[in-house]
């Protein structure tokens, strides 16, 4: 009887409804997944859909119920393995997979044993659609027939697969932008995709960088080293192995631009405590220093200042070439004894971090699982500067010295939302509430600085370190160029917009007595071997395009990782050149020799870490491993 009564194709809807509800139950039990609002609610209960009705909606092709029977139990039995898989790493490492995670047999050693016990019998819930399908085809006898369905109706079933999967991006890109090209944190990928398009788009991601590794054969270093080995800076004697033996800080201060240093808004001083070290003795303060992020924003800092090198133009590094090879900053710093680590009360999977600290050598990520986090000190993106940059003096005191620990700063961060008691300062009154708002964020993340350096002379850790601040990109975009200009006083021209992304850089170095304002222009390329030799670290063979800030061979010179530079007499940008004492627009001859350099400079780059060219690189001995790799390839 029920065999007459079912359609035929109902086991493709009871595969795909079983599928759909237990994803979603999953999700609910199994993840930690913070939703904020109905309309993510509502993504996180549709994004299963689009996925399912593709990959089951495949069995329409199928023409005897035999096959197509098996079809549907298989995929149904390979989705439930893999929605298991994420769910028993995720109760380790509260993550979700990656591909090369998957080939990184280390990241299972601390698995280990522990896997076995963090699997339960009760977990044959996540296989409980499967079970409904064979109950269903075995025992209820549903689809035991099949009937050739009609191209037309095919097609109509596609076009709703497809539009169910326009509807679930369409509201993802508004709920948050920019999805696939800038928030890489799985967290927020798995929300809006759900995990089945998830992996697909890892897949995407990840087969794409192995394409163009695959290609690469180490020949293509010969060049980059020589440009690397030509273009090299003798540090400077006086200022080579300074702070040799002391901790390093580096601070990463979030959408942190220059044009507020040393300036007032509205007759309030808006960062009251770095404009004092702008004259301090102990302090570098360069006032010609330009950002060179790209999409990755605060990632792209962190990788200029770990490796010298551009982030990528195309995605966040961070997220497509976790896999590569690097010698970082915290690997040189490791082989000198330092105990290297990164603060930051985020996510740590947002851009990829918690990978990608693993193949910069980070032996530590102190993440939001590190520190105390209520609804008290939190605001907009999470803890604020103040608690975080206390707590995080407190972890110090407890590391092994010399320790680097990376710092990453949140609440000067976009929407720049602020509890009125740390609003020191009223806001701006232009017509662009987010330039209006970012005066007292960034007031606020000044008194943040000033109580962190108050804090490290209370733990006894001020003397013995060096503090290295930097701004790791804008934070008002050319959306509010109306607000800039009044309050600049003057149109955002591309000229100005290129200048308007300078971002203050200090360098203090308690009791050295020997710092200044330096006007030389220089990006966050220039960081890390500044810093390097400033701990008396040699980096003769080192793979860098920065050029130590302090020697006299340094260029000015900064490259944006769109194609643009400045330098002291030039600004090229929007494909236009400029003369940087003036603005006034200038032939593009005039402008060309550098062109051709940001050009090769920034093409240079791209090839080492879309080639993963360190792997053939022996930074001991400054050798390329190109035989070897010649090897590899037979
Ligand atoms: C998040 C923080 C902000 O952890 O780094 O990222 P951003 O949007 O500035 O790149
Ligand atoms: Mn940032």
């Amino acid at each position: 009887m029920m065999k007459k009564n079912w359609p035929t194709h109902s086991i493709l809807v009871i595969a795909i409804v079983a599928t759909w509800i237990k994803t979603y139950v999953v999700y609910h039990t199994s993840f930690d997944l913070k939703i904020e609002n109905i309309m993510q609610q509502f993504i996180l209960f549709i994004n299963p859909l689009s996925f399912l009705l593709f990959i089951f909606g495949l069995s329409l092709f199928f023409k005897g119920a035999k096959a197509r029977n098996r079809y549907i139990v298989i995929t149904s039995i390979i989705l439930s393995i893999v929605l298991y898989v994420n769910v028993v790493f995720y109760r380790f490492f509260t993550d979700f997979i990656t591909i090369p995670v998957l080939f990184q047999t280390n990241n299972f050693s601390d698995l280990g044993n522990s896997a076995k016990s963090s699997i339960n019998f009760t977990d044959i819930f996540y296989f409980t659609d499967v079970a409904i399908l064979i109950i269903a085809l075995k025992w209820l006898k549903i689809g035991q027939k099949i009937s050739l369905v009609k191209p037309a109706v095919r097609r109509a079933y596609f076009v709703l697969a497809a539009a169910v999967l326009f509807l679930n991006l369409g509201l993802s890109e508004i709920e948050r932008p920019q999805l696939l090209t800038r928030s890489f944190d799985r967290e927020m990928l798995v929300k809006n995709l759900g995990p089945y398009n998830y992996h697909l788009y890892d897949l995407y991601i990840q087969s794409k960088s192995h394409a163009q590794r695959a290609l690469a054969d180490g020949s293509e270093l010969v060049e980059v080293n020589n440009y690397v080995r030509s273009n090299q800076a003798e540090p400077n004697a006086k200022m080579f192995g300074l702070a040799d033996g002391r901790n390093l800080i580096v601070i990463s201060m979030e959408s942190l631009q220059n044009f507020v240093i040393n300036n007032d808004m509205n007759g309030h001083e808006i960062t009251p405590f770095l404009n004092s070290l702008t004259k301090d003795k102990d302090t570098f303060y360069f006032s010609n220093f330009y950002h060179e992020t790209g999409l990755g924003k605060t990632s792209d800092a962190e990788f200029l200042v770990e490796n010298s090198l551009y982030p990528l133009g195309g995605g966040a590094v961070f997220f497509t070439h976790s896999g590569n090879k690097f010698h970082s900053m915290a690997e040189s710093l490791n082989d000198k004894g330092y105990f290297t680590n990164v603060m930051h009360p985020n996510n740590k999977s947002f851009w990829n971090r918690d990978m990608m600290y693993q193949a910069l050598s980070v032996q530590k990520f102190y993440d939001v699982n590190s520190y105390d986090v209520t609804d008290d000190n939190s605001v907009g993106w999470g803890l604020k500067d103040t608690p975080f940059l206390n707590q995080s003096v407190d972890l110090m005191a407890d590391l092994p010295q010399p320790f680097y620990s990376r710092m990453l700063t949140l609440t000067n961060h976009y929407p720049f939302d602020l509890d009125e008691e740390d609003q020191f300062i009223p806001p701006y009154d232009s017509n662009s509430k987010t330039l209006n708002k970012y005066f007292q964020t960034v007031r606020y993340m000044d008194e943040s600085l000033k109580s962190f350096f108050d804090d490290l002379k209370a733990k006894g850790l001020y003397d013995n370190s060096i503090i290295v601040m930097y701004g790791d990109h804008y934070g008002i975009s050319e959306n509010h160029n109306a607000a800039m200009a009044q309050y600049l006083g003057k149109e955002i021209t591309p000229y100005e917009s290129a200048k308007l992304q300078r971002v203050p850089f200090f360098i203090h170095i308690p009791h050295s007595g020997v710092g200044k304002v330096e006007t030389e222009v220089a990006g966050q390329i220039d960081i890390r071997p500044t810093i390097l030799h400033l701990l008396g670290v040699d980096t003769t063979k080192d793979m860098q395009l920065g050029a130590d800030l302090f020697s006299k061979d340094h260029e000015d010179f900064a490259i944006f990782r769109n194609g643009g530079f400045v330098t002291d007499k030039l600004v090229y940008a929007g494909n236009a050149c400029y003369d940087n004492s003036n603005g006034s627009e200038i032939g593009i001859e005039n402008c060309q020799p550098y062109i051709d350099r940001t050009t090769q400079e920034l093409g240079y780059s791209d090839q080492i870490i879309n080639g993963d060219l360190l792997r053939f690189y022996d930074l001991k001995t400054g050798n390329l491993l190109i035989e070897q790799a010649e090897k590899e390839n037979k």
